[in-house]
C-alpha cells in the first residue's frame, strides 16, 4: 500500500514538472518578442494598400495591449525598393510581415501568376469567387509551403491601362507603345502580344521614367492613379480594360509566427481579416457605385478615359488568348480549370 502511494506521489511530480516544463518552454517563447516587428509594403497610406498595413498595425497593437508592435516600411525600404524580391525576404527574415502583391510574389510563387492570366476574371464577383472560395484556400496552402504565413486577403485592385500618347481603343492603338510592367515575365508576354513595348522596372524607378518620358505608359489600379496624381506624371489617357486584378495577401514569417503564443496568433490572424475587409472596401470605392465617381474624378484631372465596349475588349481577350494558353500549364492547369469553374458559378 504504501508502496503504491510513493509510485502515485512519484508520478504526480512527473506531470506536474512535464507541465512546469511546458509552461516555461512557453514563456520563454513569449520572452523572445521582439519590440518592433518590420512590415514591408510597396505603397505606404494613403493608398489602399498602405491603409491595409496601418489598420492591419494598429488593431494588433490594440489587441495585445502593446505585445506586438508593428512598424511600417513603405517604398519596400527593406529590400532596397525591389518589390519582386519581397517573397524570398520574407521567407530568409529580412522582413517579418507584409501585406503584398500576388504580382511581386509571381517569380517564386508561380501559381500567384493565376490573378494575372488575362481576361479571367470579368467583375469583383469573380475575383471573390477565387479569393474567398476553394482556389483561396489552395493558393494560401502553396504559401504556406513556399515557406510563409498567409492570413488574410486585401486588395490591389482591377489595373487599367493609362499612358502619355493617345486614346486606346484597340491593340493597334497600342502598337510601338513604350509600356512599363511589373516584375512576373507574364506581363512582359502579355504587352508583347498586344504589339506593345513593355518594359519590367520596379515602381520605384517606374515614377521617374514617366515623368521623364522614357515610357510613355503603365498599368495600376485608378484608385493608385487618383491617389500619387498620375495625371502630373504625363498620363493624360486611360483605358479602363479591366484585363487582371491582384488581390494583396497578409502574411508573417514563419519564425516570428512561431514566436509568438496561439493567443496572440490568433489576435494577429483576426486583426489581419478585420483589416482586409476594411481595405477592400476602401479599394473598391468609387469603382462599384452607379457611374463610377471614380473616372469622373480622373477626367475632372483633365485625363481622357476611354470605357470600352464589349466587342472592343473582345479584340484585347483575342490577342492575348495565347498568353493565358501559355501560361496555363506554368499557373497549374488544375489550378486554372479550377478558377474557371468557381468564375463560372459565380453568384452575381
Ligand atoms: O508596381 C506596381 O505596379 C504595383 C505597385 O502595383 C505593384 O506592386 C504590383
Amino acid at each position: 500500500m504504501k508502496f503504491r502511494r510513493t509510485l502515485l506521489g512519484l508520478a504526480a511530480i512527473t506531470a506536474v514538472a512535464t507541465v512546469l516544463a511546458t509552461f516555461s518552454v512557453g514563456a520563454s517563447a513569449q520572452t523572445a518578442y521582439k519590440p518592433e516587428y518590420k512590415m514591408s509594403l510597396v505603397l505606404g497610406p494613403p493608398t489602399p494598400w498602405g491603409m491595409a498595413g496601418k489598420i492591419w498595425a494598429d488593431l494588433v497593437k490594440e489587441r495585445t495591449q502593446g505585445r506586438i508592435n508593428i512598424k511600417l516600411y513603405p517604398g519596400v525600404s527593406l529590400i532596397q525598393g525591389d518589390q519582386t524580391r519581397e517573397f524570398s525576404a520574407l521567407r530568409q527574415g529580412v522582413i517579418d510581415m507584409a501585406v503584398g502583391s500576388t504580382i511581386n510574389w509571381s517569380p517564386q510563387v508561380k501559381q500567384l501568376n493565376l490573378f494575372s492570366m488575362p481576361f479571367l476574371m470579368p467583375d469583383y464577383a469573380a475575383l471573390d469567387a477565387l479569393t474567398q472560395g476553394e482556389v483561396g484556400k489552395e493558393i494560401f496552402s502553396t504559401i504556406d509551403k513556399a515557406g510563409v504565413m498567409p492570413l488574410a486577403w486585401g486588395e490591389n485592385g482591377y489595373r487599367e491601362l493609362t499612358n502619355s500618347k493617345k486614346a486606346i481603343k484597340s491593340p493597334e492603338d497600342l502598337k510601338g507603345m513604350k509600356i512599363r510592367v511589373v516584375g512576373s515575365p507574364l506581363f512582359a508576354d502579355l504587352f508583347t502580344a498586344l504589339g506593345a513595348n513593355p518594359t519590367q522596372m520596379s515602381w520605384a524607378d517606374a515614377q521617374p521614367a514617366l515623368s521623364s518620358g522614357a515610357v510613355d505608359g503603365q498599368e495600376n489600379p485608378l484608385f493608385l492613379f487618383t491617389v500619387l496624381k498620375m495625371q502630373n506624371v504625363g498620363q493624360k489617357f486611360v483605358t479602363t480594360w479591366g484585363y487582371v486584378a491582384d488581390p494583396l495577401i497578409f502574411v508573417v514569417n514563419k519564425e516570428i509566427w512561431a514566436s509568438w503564443t496561439p493567443a496572440d496568433q490568433a489576435i494577429v490572424k483576426q486583426a489581419a481579416v478585420d483589416a482586409g475587409k476594411q481595405e477592400i472596401a476602401l479599394a473598391r470605392k468609387g469603382l462599384v457605385e452607379a457611374g463610377k465617381p471614380v473616372l469622373k474624378e480622373i477626367e475632372g484631372m483633365g485625363v481622357t478615359v476611354t470605357q470600352l465596349t464589349p466587342t472592343e475588349r473582345d479584340a484585347f481577350v483575342k490577342a492575348t488568348r495565347p498568353v493565358y494558353a501559355k501560361w496555363k500549364p506554368t499557373v497549374g492547369n488544375d489550378l486554372v480549370a479550377k478558377a474557371e469553374q468557381a468564375i463560372a458559378a459565380r453568384k452575381q
